[in-house]
């Protein structure tokens, strides 16, 4: 009879055991931060809507939000932006912040019609275009997806990524900053980075 139970009661004993790792590792994890900050962004020289240049450099001091997209977006970019102003506007005009929008379509997308497009948005929003190669290469380092997609010639579209970088004051990404919830929200989870 006692044997009998020898087998479940070890099974009993291990379960319990591994629920109580379980358990530890998973509420020990989300105490500690994870160092994602290593694996994405770095530095980067291209040229904002007036023509200037721009680099890594200017993300510190304030929190900055980092978009990739592209003028002629018919849907994301727009919206994205879109939600962004009204963040900065909850935020009040005198929160030192900025986002960068920077354009995976260098070829379409000059200075000139960065800053009309950006005109449209939040001040704080900065256009950043550049050569080909420097454009790619600040894709690569924040793991951005870009291609073109349908259209030819001048009309095409482009397929890319909507993850919206939040980097430090340091100029150093902090978290994806999550625009699905509201305004009020959004401006309350970027407060504490300002
Ligand atoms: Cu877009």
């Amino acid at each position: 009879m006692q044997r009998r139970l020898i087998i479940p009661v070890i099974c009993l004993v291990l379960g319990v055991l591994m629920l109580g790792a379980t358990a530890f590792f998973t509420l020990r994890d989300r105490s500690v931060p994870v160092p994602m900050n290593a694996s994405i962004g770095g530095p980067f020289a291209l040229i904002d809507h007036d023509g200037r240049a721009i680099t890594h450099r200017d993300l510190t001091g304030k929190p900055t939000l980092i978009f990739f997209g592209f003028t002629h977006c018919p849907d994301v970019c727009p919206t994205t932006l879109m939600e962004i102003s009204k963040v900065f506007e909850v935020l009040g005009v005198k929160a030192n912040v900025a986002a960068l929008f920077v354009s995976v379509d260098p070829e379409r997308d000059t200075p000139a019609l960065m800053k009309d497009y950006v005109s449209n948005f939040d001040k704080r929003i900065v256009g950043v275009t550049g050569p080909r190669e420097s454009i790619d290469a600040m894709l690569k380092t924040f793991r951005v997806f870009a291609r073109k997609s349908k259209g030819e010639g001048d009309s095409y579209s482009m397929d890319h990524s909507s993850i919206v970088y939040l980097m430090d004051k340091q100029g150093r990404f902090a978290t994806a900053f999550n625009l699905q919830q509201s305004p009020e929200q959004a401006a309350k989870a970027l407060r504490p980075y300002l």
